[in-house]
């Protein structure tokens, strides 16, 4: 039985942030800590209902604002299975932190409460346990955020919640996916934990070297990590720590490691930074040629490696050349198995991919490559539901591989026949590749454990892995314009439909630029258009750029 009263006296003390209008965009609800307060009560409720819809599944909730500054926070709500809220529960979201920002009593709010539950069919007096789980990210606010998010969860809706503490966003998608799993299967004690984590990939990651009896060392002399000084420093230390970890500790530096300073979070570092600006991050100089650097961001779900050449050249190794290492990787173990006409492979990108990585994965590796909107929702249902081993990557960094249902039946069904031959060693490749994978969303610690075994085993260095193809020269502007929201777009916002006209005139000026390509579309996350241009003279590109954004503005 729902305690109301309860309800209502939870309600005036926390939602303080009032008359605010709210959305629930691609990354959840995003904005200032100090205006969060409301919105995390009304998250909180709607999870509930989640869970309860879904028959008392576990229903993850993170809070964070990943590569935004420290003064920022958000929350977002993930499925049972890790991947991102249902579409079509967005607007709920949206709805009822509304209804709690301008209702001026609770009565209000109960009212648009009720609507919601009646819709949706929910039974509240239901003897179902709701199942709930936590995590945030580093920031100062978040502990105060955390309990306005779950002061009703339990007193009011009798929910069990488990709160994982500070953990990386994948990890708590990944948690959430095992629990609901292990539950599924009956076991009693379902709840999953952040040492599952490291001992599934630390184990996928070993065996993989085991696989190909190499010696147990990375195939760069060092690899640093500049972990935006968030929430990835202290949980990829644990995992360095680990007893199963036994790359040499001389190899792996961590550096903006201070999550314990708030003030530093992303600040001048960090994977957006290092992509944004194209340099290395604030604690880096380049002291050793032969080194491999990456970068993670605030809540550790993106990464972009990089390397400095002998002329103190930077080079980026963004999501575009990951995806591009792993589809070479996983294409040819594919062959090697005899299953490459059983097996569908394929990359999904988005329009920000660069176009010398789309047409090297359809060129050299003949590997079909789709093209979605922004958002990893687009690319990751893609991902899922065209292909066996669905690789996609954001330029920035974000990404993961889906490997399907059929994958994992036809694998396991081909290594039982254990044939002792070379057919075996790319299976098991394959499948100790597919364990490395946090396939609910993309993960800063997978990829990057995944793209270090990757070179070691293809015995390639920073260089070689820059070298499958150069990238056009390219920028990203934001142009701010009074209405984002007449910027319509079309062809997985390839073109501009809206406003009228516009479209030809940019085309008129990419047709004047060898390999020009360029295109426009408002961002989902901030109040602005973004211009993106790219084409084959890097003298040429600002001009390029600058003329689009003239007729943008
Ligand atoms: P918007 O603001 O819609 O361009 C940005 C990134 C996306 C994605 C989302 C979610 C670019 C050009 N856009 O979207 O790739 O990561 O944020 O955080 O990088
Ligand atoms: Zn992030």
């Amino acid at each position: 039985k729902v305690d109301y009263e309860q309800l209502c006296k939870l309600y005036d003390d926390t939602c303080r942030t009032k008359n605010v209008q709210f959305s629930y965009g691609t990354a959840g609800f995003r904005t200032l800590a100090k205006n969060l307060d409301t919105v995390m009560f009304s998250t909180g409720i709607l999870a509930v209902l989640r869970s309860l819809k879904l028959q008392g599944q576990y229903v993850g909730v993170m809070i964070t604002a990943s590569h935004n500054p420290y003064q920022d926070n958000g929350v977002k709500i993930v499925e049972p299975d890790g991947s991102m809220l249902l579409a079509t529960w967005e607007p709920y979201a949206m709805q009822l932190a509304n209804a709690a920002s301008f209702a001026t009593n609770f009565e209000e709010f109960r009212v648009e409460l009720a609507k919601l539950i009646e819709h949706e069919k929910i039974d509240l007096n239901t003897t179902v346990v709701p199942h709930i789980v936590v995590g945030r990210d580093s920031r100062e606010s978040s502990p105060y955020l955390l309990r306005c998010l779950t002061s009703s969860m339990a007193s009011v809706f009798h929910a069990q919640v488990l709160d994982l503490g500070c953990v990386t966003t994948p990890q708590l998608h990944y948690i959430t996916d095992l629990s609901n799993r292990r539950k599924l299967e009956g076991d009693i004690a379902p709840v999953a934990t952040e040492q599952d984590y490291y001992s599934f990939f630390i184990g996928a990651f070993n065996e993989l070297f085991a696989t190909y009896q190499l010696e147990k060392r990375l195939s760069v002399p060092k690899l640093f990590i500049d972990t935006a000084n968030g929430i990835g420093g202290p949980q990829l230390k644990k995992l360095l720590a680990s007893e199963d970890w036994d790359v040499p500790a001389e190899q792996v530096e961590v550096i903006n490691d201070r999550s314990d300073v708030p003030e530093l979070l992303n600040f001048e570092c960090g994977a957006d930074y290092v992509k944004t600006n194209q340099r290395l991050p604030k604690g880096l100089s380049p002291s050793s040629f032969d080194s491999l650097y990456c970068s993670f961001d605030g809540d550790a779900d993106r990464v972009v490696f990089y390397y400095v050449d002998s002329g103190s050249k930077f080079h980026l190794l963004d999501g575009d050349k990951i995806s591009t290492l792993f589809a070479k990787f996983l294409s040819k173990q594919l062959e090697l198995a005899h299953l490459e006409h059983s097996l569908k492979i394929g990359v999904v990108q988005t329009a920000y991919a660069n176009g010398s990585s789309t047409a090297y994965i359809k060129n050299t590796l003949h590997c079909p490559v789709s093209c979605t909107k922004t958002g990893v929702k687009h690319l990751h249902h893609e991902a899922a539901t065209q292909y066996d081993i669905g690789i996609y990557f954001e330029a920035n960094g974000h990404g993961t591989i889906i490997f399907s249902e059929k994958f994992h039946r036809t694998i396991k069904s081909e290594l039982s026949k254990s044939k002792l031959n070379g057919d075996t060693l790319a299976l098991r490749t394959l499948k100790c590749f597919s364990e490395l994978i946090n396939q609910t969303v993309g993960d800063a610690i997978s990829d990057m454990l995944a793209v270090l075994v990757t070179l070691a085993i293809l015995k390639m260095s920073p260089v070689d892995w820059d070298e499958e193809y150069t990238d056009l020269p390219n920028k990203l502007v934001k142009c701010i314009v009074p209405d984002r929201s007449i910027f319509q777009t079309t062809d997985q916002e390839r073109k501009l439909l809206n406003p009228v006209g516009l479209q030809d005139k940019i085309d008129l000026v990419v047709a004047k630029y060898p390999m020009g390509r360029s295109f426009v579309r408002a961002s989902g996350t901030e109040d602005a258009v973004r211009v993106y241009a790219e084409c084959e003279d890097s003298s040429k590109l600002g001009q390029f750029c600058d003329e689009v954004v003239e007729h943008v503005k």
